[in-house]
């Protein structure tokens, strides 16, 4: 029997980052729907699987080995790029270095702000959320050069980094200003019609 794996998660943009990659990567499987609004995240059994009490966590259940848990969304992308070799990441030396560049882009200077800023907001510091969000949008807007004469954020084929880039930029869709970003628009459209993105997407929408 071939191990499994599991998705532990709910509708956000860390779990739905992870499930485009397991989808692009063409990695089977399940998806364990974690009640964040009622709290199971912080209760034992979800505990038991990150100590953290966050979302997401992937499980691979190994016939005759213990269970291999992996918390960090952005450490399950690159267990499924690795794990499926040329899906998610190039092959070659400079092009991966490239794709790093990107995916690490969108991370710390896009996605972190992001996060930061539903922090302020949470503690009702909406000023400084608002300007964080500001500026994240400003930072992803550079994205265009990116896509100028590359297909993709990381040159001629999809990777992480695209994945990273078209989450965030759905999150703040009605925000962007597409009218003066040809490049971005093309790219955001070709992205989110790939249908790996559009499961990956409602991977976490059980309804
Ligand atoms: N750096 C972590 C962040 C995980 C995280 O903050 N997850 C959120 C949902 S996107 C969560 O579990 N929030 C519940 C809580 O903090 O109570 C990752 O990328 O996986």
């Amino acid at each position: 029997m071939d191990a499994i794996l599991e998705l532990y998660g709910s509708q956000t943009g860390n779990c739905t980052r992870s499930a485009i990659a397991l989808e692009e990567a063409g990695l089977p499987y399940t998806v364990r729907l974690v009640d964040l609004p009622g709290g199971e995240h912080r209760r034992a059994g979800h505990l038991a699987l990150n100590p953290a009490g966050k979302v997401p966590v992937l499980v691979e259940h190994r016939p005759g080995k213990p269970d291999f848990v992996l918390t960090q969304s952005n450490a399950i992308m690159l267990f499924a790029a690795e794990r499926v070799p040329g899906r998610l990441l190039p092959h070659t030396e400079r092009a991966r270095a490239t794709a790093y560049e990107r995916f690490f882009f969108f991370l710390t200077d896009v996605i972190g702000p992001a996060h930061a800023s539903f922090f302020l907001q949470n503690q009702g510091i909406a000023d400084g959320a608002a300007r964080l969000i500001e500026r994240m949008i400003t930072t992803l807007e550079t994205a265009d050069l990116y896509v100028e004469t590359d297909e993709y954020m990381a040159g001629d084929a999809f990777s992480i980094a695209d994945i990273a880039a078209f989450t965030i930029a759905a999150s703040v869709e009605t925000q962007v200003a597409w009218a003066r970003l040809p490049n971005l628009r093309r790219w955001y459209e070709m992205v989110g019609s790939r249908p790996s993105v559009v499961r990956g997407q409602r991977a976490f929408d059980l309804s």
